[in-house]
């Protein structure tokens, strides 16, 4: 008899040697699970883990507590599980704990949607996202994938029209999104019934671009007013050449009074940019403009954040000075 591998019956350890073909094949090499994150159409599904190493041991199991599954990997040898019930089940080494990994199985409603990721996570530029249904969907089937990133979702369809079983690949381009976690859908339907599958990933883009204006402040003296801002790329990769202005509208005149070029940040950097307004001869309330690349030069993953404004009020009278601040 084994030792109890599986303490709850969520996965089920197959005997070695078992005549099986596994649905995913994930290498324990170099000390990670790979693939990282495995997607399974259905229950009843097998997954194998393989140990290349001949001096190593490794374990496959589960992060919750009691454990769903527990179970070796052998120096050069390989462990099959069964997932017997659907859900999303991380698992790590208990040998090695930062290697880690998800297995996420999927329910068995036709049409079922299976995904292996290539890329170890965190996800960056262009991610190959590839699937398998086993059953006949007819006319009509659908894979949509979502990726919602700050709010922002961003939708993608594949059309198939496969009478039996059918595989689809799908190119998705992260470059134009944050970095930091986000959610990823993948769903297979045929207008009728569905099955989804949804991941947490992280995304780390290595053409991530994103120029911010922040601390957007002025300092009054008499009529002059100088205005300090602070520009910032929170992306990783240089932003180029770009322009910052600084503008103000007061009553019906709007204009810029200083052009800041060129300016150019690696990424994660930041630096203060100032510009002196003289208000002489002008009265009301002045709304000052800070805006980073108003030419939209630069393609960023945040166009919302490039402007930021102070506001200030100067009388035509009043003693002791002919400025006020609000
Ligand atoms: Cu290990």
């Amino acid at each position: 008899m084994r030792r109890a591998a599986v303490l709850l019956a969520l996965a089920i350890l197959l005997p070695a040697g078992a005549a099986t073909t596994p649905s995913a094949v994930i290498s324990t090499a170099d000390f990670a699970f790979s693939p990282k994150i495995v997607l399974l159409a259905g229950t009843g599904e097998v997954v194998r883990w393989t140990n290349p190493n001949a001096t190593v041991n490794h374990t496959v199991t589960s992060e919750a507590w009691p454990r769903h599954f527990d179970a070796g990997v052998g120096r050069l040898a390989s462990t099959d599980l069964a997932f017997a019930t659907a859900g999303t089940y991380p698992y790590l080494c208990r040998l090695h704990p930062v290697m880690k990994g998800t297995i996420v199985v999927g329910p068995n409603s036709a049409p079922a949607v299976a995904t292996t990721f290539d890329n170890s996570t965190p996800l960056a530029g262009i991610v190959r996202l590839e699937g398998t249904a086993p059953d006949a969907e007819g006319p009509n089937a659908w894979v949509r994938i979502f990726l919602a990133n700050r709010g922002v979702v961003q939708g993608y369809g594949i059309q198939t029209n496969a009478s039996s079983g059918w595989a689809w690949s799908f190119d998705l381009d992260t470059r134009t999104f944050h970095n930091g976690k986000t959610s990823l859908r993948i769903q297979a339907t045929d207008g009728h019934l569905g099955s989804e599958v949804r991941l947490n990933v992280t995304l780390a883009n290595p053409l991530h671009k994103d120029i911010a204006i922040t601390n957007v402040t002025h300092v009054q003296e008499a009529t002059q007013v100088r205005v300090n801002a602070q520009v910032s790329n929170r992306g990783n990769a240089p932003t180029g050449v770009f322009t910052a202005t600084f503008s103000y509208r007061v009553d019906d005149e709007d204009r810029v009074f200083r052009s800041v070029w060129p300016l150019s940040l690696a990424g994660h950097s930041m630096m203060p940019l100032t510009a002196t307004l003289d208000a002489k001869g002008k009265i009301g309330t002045f709304v000052v403009s800070v805006v980073g690349d108003p030419a939209n030069a630069v393609a960023e993953s945040d166009e919302t954040n490039n402007r930021g404004e102070t506001t200030f009020t100067l009388l035509l009278a009043g003693p002791p000075t002919d400025l006020l601040e609000r």
